[in-house]
C-alpha cells in the first residue's frame, strides 16, 4: 500500500505573528478554523463559529491533507478537494424560506445533503466517512418543533431520496452555533468504511420518535482505512445510555459516562479491525461544552480519566438535547512521522 497517499492530521493554533510551519498545500483537503473565520483559500474551509476555551489564540486551524496532492473545485454550493482516494468538502446554506412542506432550516438541511450525495456520486466517492454538522440555535423551538428535529426531517429526506441505508450511515457531530449559514463539511472516499455501533446506546438511526418525527443518520464510530493504515472516527458522544440522557445536571458525571461510551467504542473498533491497536490516551479530542464555566470540570475530569497530557480542543457549543452539558468526539491517526 502506497504509505504517501494516507489521510494525515494537522493542527495549528494560529497565535498573532508566530511562524507556522504547514502541511503542503499542494495536499490540504481541507481544512476546520475554530472560533474566528479563517480568510479564504483554495481549500474547502469550514467555519466552526464557537469560542475556544483555555487558549489565548484567536484562532484554530485543523487540517486533513494527504501527500499526494489535491485537485479543488466548486459544484452548487459545494467546495470541495480531493486526492486519488479521499474528498473532503464543506457546504454553508442559508436558511431562505420555508413551505407547506418543511421549515426554511429542514429544506436547508436537505439541500445540502442533496448537493453533497450528487457530487459523491458525479466524483466516484460514494462513501461518507465523517460529517461534521454545525446548526445555528440548534436547541431553539420554532414552529413547533425543536430545529435540531427539523435538521435530521431534511437530512433524513436526503437520505432517503438517494437511497443511503441509514444503518451504514456516516460517522457524525451535530453542534449548535449561535448564528451564521448551515455549515455541513464532510469528508468520503472511494472505500467503505466499517461502522461501529455501541451496544450500551440505541442506535441513533433507531431512536425512538420521542426525540423526533425522524431519526439522526449516523453511526457511532467508524474505521477506514487510507494508505493501508487504519483511522478512526468516534462521532459525537454523549452521555447517553439507551437512549436515555443520563446524570441529568451533572456536568462531571456527563464526562465519565462519555469516555465510558468513547472507551466502549475504542475497544469495538479493536475488535471489527484486529490489529490496528487504538487507545483511548492516544486519540485526538474536540470538546464542545455547553456552558463555559464547566471547562475547569470538564478538562479536570478528561485528565484524570484519560493522562495529563491528552490531546484535546475545548470549545462552548450548544449540545443537541437540551438536557446534554457536554459532547466529546475524536479521531485516531497511525501517529505521524
Ligand atoms: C447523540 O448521541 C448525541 O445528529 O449527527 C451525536 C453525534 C449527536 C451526531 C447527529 C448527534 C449527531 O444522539 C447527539
Amino acid at each position: 500500500m502506497n504509505q504517501d497517499t494516507r489521510l494525515q492530521f494537522f493542527q495549528c493554533h494560529r497565535a498573532a505573528n508566530a511562524p507556522q510551519s504547514l502541511p503542503p498545500d499542494a495536499g490540504i483537503l481541507g481544512m476546520s478554523s475554530l472560533q474566528q473565520p479563517a480568510t479564504s483559500h483554495a481549500w474547502p474551509v469550514q467555519q466552526v463559529r464557537v469560542p475556544l476555551l483555555g487558549s489565548s489564540a484567536p484562532q484554530l486551524h485543523e487540517y486533513w491533507f494527504s501527500a499526494a496532492s489535491c485537485r479543488r473545485g466548486r459544484v452548487g454550493d459545494v467546495h470541495f478537494s480531493a486526492s486519488d482516494e479521499l474528498l473532503f468538502g464543506v457546504i454553508e446554506l442559508p436558511e431562505t424560506h420555508g413551505s407547506d412542506t418543511g421549515t426554511a432550516l429542514q429544506l436547508a438541511a436537505e439541500r445540502a445533503y442533496r448537493q453533497l450525495f450528487s457530487l459523491l456520486e458525479a466524483e466516484g466517492f460514494p462513501h461518507l466517512w465523517r460529517v461534521w454538522n454545525y446548526v445555528p440555535r440548534i436547541n431553539e423551538i420554532e414552529h413547533g418543533l425543536e430545529r435540531y428535529r427539523q435538521f435530521n426531517i431534511g437530512r433524513h429526506e436526503a437520505f432517503a431520496d438517494f437511497a443511503r441505508p441509514v444503518n451504514s450511515s456516516p460517522a457524525a457531530c451535530a453542534l449548535g452555533v449561535v448564528d451564521g449559514p448551515l455549515s455541513i463539511a464532510f469528508l468520503a472516499a472511494r472505500q467503505a468504511p466499517l461502522c461501529i455501533e455501541n451496544p450500551r446506546q440505541t442506535s441513533a438511526f433507531s431512536y425512538p420518535r420521542q426525540y423526533g418525527p425522524r431519526s439522526p443518520t449516523f453511526t457511532r464510530a467508524a474505521v477506514a482505512h487510507s494508505g493501508g493504515l487504519p483511522i478512526l472516527f468516534i462521532s459525537g458522544t454523549a452521555s447517553i445510555i439507551g437512549h436515555d440522557t443520563v446524570h441529568i445536571g451533572d456536568v462531571v458525571a456527563q464526562t465519565r459516562e462519555t469516555v465510558a461510551n468513547i472507551g466502549v467504542l475504542v475497544e469495538q473498533a479493536n475488535l471489527a479491525a484486529p490489529g490496528s491497536g487504538f487507545t483511548l490516551a492516544e486519540l485526538d479530542y474536540r470538546v464542545y461544552i455547553r456552558h463555559a464555566a464547566d471547562y475547569p470540570a470538564v478538562r479536570n475530569t478528561l485528565q484524570q480519566l484519560l493522562g495529563p497530557d491528552i490531546r484535546a480542543v475545548y470549545v462552548q457549543a450548544d449540545v443537541c438535547r437540551s438536557d446534554l452539558l457536554v459532547e466529546i468526539e475524536a479521531h485516531g491517526l497511525p501517529q505521524q512521522p
